[in-house]
């Protein structure tokens, strides 16, 4: 009975080229002929929009009549990468745009390339948001994803004389097609002050009097589904000063006092901390997650739900999703709202508190865990640091009756731990909050149980679970990589965009040789359009037709970039002292792409001898071009999507027991490279499911790991006893990659990895040396070595986003999808 969807009514060249226009007359302002790429980028973005509107008015407009159970994903971070792409391929507008397009002789490539990403996230975290938001929509699920919109993203990385320097990121300059603002939507949020009896009102109520509130204003996004005609919201939020605020300084005469505080509370959204592994501690960083926390719930409860609807049903009308302890402040928050808000006893808030909160850790490293000093948290929210010393009362009451005299153990479990300082634990918060607790791979999940959470897990085994993490095939394989889309969905049709373990179906075409061949050359086509790619972006040159072996992922000791140049030093060195002949060393470019947090000063050094030894080799005539190391600045979604595609193996070489999933791994399997690999993460899954043939293993695994280092471990042993490990040492401590400078970093690496080399590096490089042999041996035989690609490819569709969401929304959501259509 509605009005059939635009997209469905006039799916035609003509009307969009139409659309077009008009967008470009009305929206942009100017004629075709005098219209720049970005006013075409502009117009062609608000068309594709256009197309999917009616649908998701549709969709809101169901979810409030539906009052469905809603899943709220709250995450700090939506690492979104480029959204033209993919909106026209969930629109099913891909080919329409580009004929529509090349009929106005307009190139559609170099439209793309003008597109900024949205680059809202550090890493992992924030691209796992931004797959899961896809598949949500595409699974039909009602969700929202909520999170900020930082004026500034990832900073842009460049590199001066080798080093990292950081550049704003201002993707908003050229203008911001996918967001539509609702300024009149905008909520208030407070902070600071005290709190005081309330009068009336519930027993234990309080009345919170901050001293400064900002506005938040919501900018939704579309996030539509794979062809489904569903478009979900993710609902970002901006600071912004209120004017009572300025009007009551203004009034008291102080111009540059109000403006002042305008800017301050505008800071509030204006970058996102680029720290990914040790928080700082800042207050500004718990602004920013109350900020969005509060105005989340807020909406939620006021917009999403209907007037007077009865909170005592939220467990059958929400999940709010933890994505790791960054939101977690909305425990209290919505403990507040019940208690002083709507007058509820505490009981009854705690109960209908803990029934709505799911919690992911992503992490396994101690320090990685957010800790709050209570001085900072008491000053900028009273009546939540409140709210949390009442929870965590209750909860050491609950420990010790379930183990009675057992006062180390309530130490160690207590929400506010006391040493160094008094501070709030956010995973003990989240994890005693949350019905459900997920690590994001499966030996993840096991050590979280084990080791990280130990406690909590024996005393709620039922609360822990596993939901391994997943990758959109929408993104990550038919956009990135439209060669090998092809050949797939020649072979066995397009269901697999919807369904990833349809794959499994080209697993006898990895014994078909016609198959193979058009395999390596779809994947030799990729190479020469990242060479075009690294070309342009810095005079960076591919190792002839030779192998693309790539380590992209944030810098970071536990991820071991350093064993990769060690391995990258000791071919070198092989080729240099004649122990290696140049003829046998098998062509090939090591590709690195990886930000450093600003002030991580080891990772920063790492950064800067991984260039001065690619400087180094890539000006090696004797090498011939065997050799290459390839370092584009600011690895970020852009550059992964031309990458990945061509890379033939994939590294992925922490340290056994510290890296929770990674999804970068996960990536590479999908589009045919294979792995070199550590048991860590979801690596092991990786490696289970494309088996041992198709997977170079090496290194120790977590409890070896563990053992070493509760035996105590000497990394000088590792570098006096392995002749080829010393020379790698040694040539970098020389200064030869360095103009004969054996200063900076190149003493504080070597220093470093000879006697602390925390995450054991030493230890693993003659198994990794060993694995790299197998490589080359491997690579040697194109054919068998596509073969392995393939089945990589073929057993690899577990790891669809998708897969994961249904894990979600049978182990903890209890959501169901509803077809936008039926
Ligand atoms: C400074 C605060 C902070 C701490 C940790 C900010 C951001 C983080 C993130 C949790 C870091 C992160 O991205 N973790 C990665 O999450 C991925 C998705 O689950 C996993 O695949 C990676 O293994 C994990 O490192």
């Amino acid at each position: 009975e509605n009005t059939p969807p635009v997209a469905a009514r006039e799916h035609t060249v003509e009307s969009f080229t139409r659309e077009f226009l008009r967008e470009l007359n009305f929206s942009q302002g100017v004629d075709l002929d005098r219209a720049s790429d970005n006013d075409k980028y502009l117009a062609l973005a608000k068309t594709v929009r256009h197309y999917l509107m009616t649908r998701w008015l549709e969709t809101l407009r169901n979810q409030y009549t539906d009052q469905a159970k809603t899943v709220a994903y709250l995450s700090a971070e939506f690492l979104l990468g480029p959204q033209l792409e993919n909106s026209m391929l969930a629109a099913n507008l891909d080919s329409i745009a580009a004929e529509s397009l090349r009929g106005l002789g307009i190139d559609i490539e170099e439209l793309r390339g003008v597109e900024i990403e949205p680059g809202l996230g550090n890493g992992g975290l924030g691209r796992l948001a931004a797959c899961f938001i896809d598949s949500l929509a595409t699974l039909n699920v009602p969700s929202i994803g909520y999170g900020i919109r930082y004026e500034y993203g990832i900073f842009r990385q460049t590199f001066v004389d080798g080093k990292q320097v950081e550049k704003p990121d201002d993707w908003l300059r050229l203008g911001s097609p996918w967001e539509i603002a609702h300024p009149e939507n905008a909520v208030e949020v407070h902070f600071g002050g005290h709190t005081k009896k309330a009068h009336g009102g519930a027993e234990g109520a309080r009345a919170w009097l901050p001293d400064w509130h900002v506005m938040a204003v919501p900018y939704n996004y579309m996030v539509p589904g794979y062809r489904n005609g569903r478009v979900n919201t993710l609902r970002l939020w901006s600071a912004k000063a209120t004017r009572a605020f300025d009007l009551q300084i203004f009034n008291e005469g102080d111009y540059e006092e109000a403006v002042r505080a305008q800017t301050f509370a505008e800071n509030i959204s204006k970058v996102i901390y680029p720290e990914d592994s040790t928080p700082q501690g800042k207050e500004l960083r718990l602004q920013q997650q109350y900020f969005f926390v509060a105005a989340s719930l807020r909406d939620f409860l006021t917009n999403v739900l209907p007037p007077d609807y009865p909170l005592e049903n939220l467990p059958n009308r929400v999940t709010w999703q933890l994505n790791d302890t960054h939101p977690v402040i909305a425990v209290p928050e919505l403990m507040r709202i019940l208690i002083d808000e709507r007058g509820w006893d505490w009981d009854k808030a705690w109960g209908i508190t803990q029934q709505v909160f799911a919690y992911t850790c992503h992490t396994l490293l101690p320090e990685a865990l957010e800790v709050w000093p209570t001085d900072l948290l008491g000053k900028l929210l009273p009546r939540h640091l409140e709210i949390i010393y009442q929870i965590n009362d209750e909860f050491v009451d609950q420990v010790r009756a379930a183990y009675p005299g057992d006062e180390l153990r309530v130490r160690r479990m207590s929400i506010v731990a006391e040493h160094p300082v008094r501070a709030v634990r956010m995973a003990h918060l989240a994890t005693v909050a949350g019905f459900k607790v997920n690590g994001v791979a499966a030996l993840h999940s096991k050590l979280l149980a084990e080791k990280l959470l130990v406690d909590f897990a024996q005393m709620w085994p039922e609360k822990f679970t596993n939901v391994t993490n997943g990758i959109t095939p929408r993104r990550f394989v038919r956009l990135s990589n439209p060669g090998l889309s092809g050949l797939i969905t020649e072979a066995i049709g397009d269901g697999w965009i919807t369904d990833l373990d349809q794959l499994s179906r080209l697993e006898p075409l990895a014994d078909d040789a016609e198959f193979r061949r058009r395999f390596r050359e779809i994947k030799s086509s990729n190479k020469v359009r990242l060479a075009g790619v690294l070309a342009k972006r810095g005079d960076i040159e591919l190792a002839g037709d030779g192998m693309v072996d790539a380590m992209v992922k944030r810098l970071h000791e536990y991820k071991r970039q350093s064993l990769k140049l060690l391995h990258i030093v000791s071919v070198y060195e092989g080729i240099c002292s004649g122990r290696i002949p140049l003829d046998s060393v098998t062509p090939r470019t090591f590709v690195f792409g990886a930000k450093a947090a600003p002030g991580y000063v080891r990772a920063k050094e790492t950064i800067e001898l991984i260039n001065a030894v690619g400087r180094t080799i890539n000006a090696d005539a004797s090498l011939k071009g065997r050799l290459k190391v390839a370092f584009p600045a600011n690895y970020n979604v852009t550059l992964a999507e031309v990458l990945i595609p061509a890379a033939d193996l994939s590294e992925q070489i922490s340290l056994a027991g510290k890296e929770a999933s990674g999804t970068g791994n996960m990536k590479f399997a999908l589009n045919g490279a294979l792995t070199i690999g550590t048991d860590d993460g979801a690596n092991v899954e990786i490696r289970k499911l494309v088996g041992d043939e198709n997977f170079f293993l090496f290194g120790m695994d977590e409890p070896a790991a563990a053992a070493l280092q509760a035996s105590g471990y000497h990394p000088d042993e590792f570098y006096e006893s392995d002749a080829d490990l010393k020379a790698a040492l040694d040539m970098i401590a020389s200064g030869a990659f360095t103009g004969g400078d054996q200063g900076g970093a190149v003493t504080s690496i070597f220093a470093d990895l000879t006697e602390h080399d925390r995450f054991m590096a030493l230890a693993d490089f003659r198994s990794y040396l060993d694995a790299q042999a197998k490589v080359e041996a491997a690579y040697a035989d194109q054919d068998a070595w596509s073969r392995s690609a393939v089945l990589n490819v073929a057993r690899s569709g577990f790891f669809s986003s998708d897969r994961s969401i249904r894990d979600y929304l049978d182990r903890i959501w209890k959501a169901k999808p509803i077809d936008q259509n039926a």
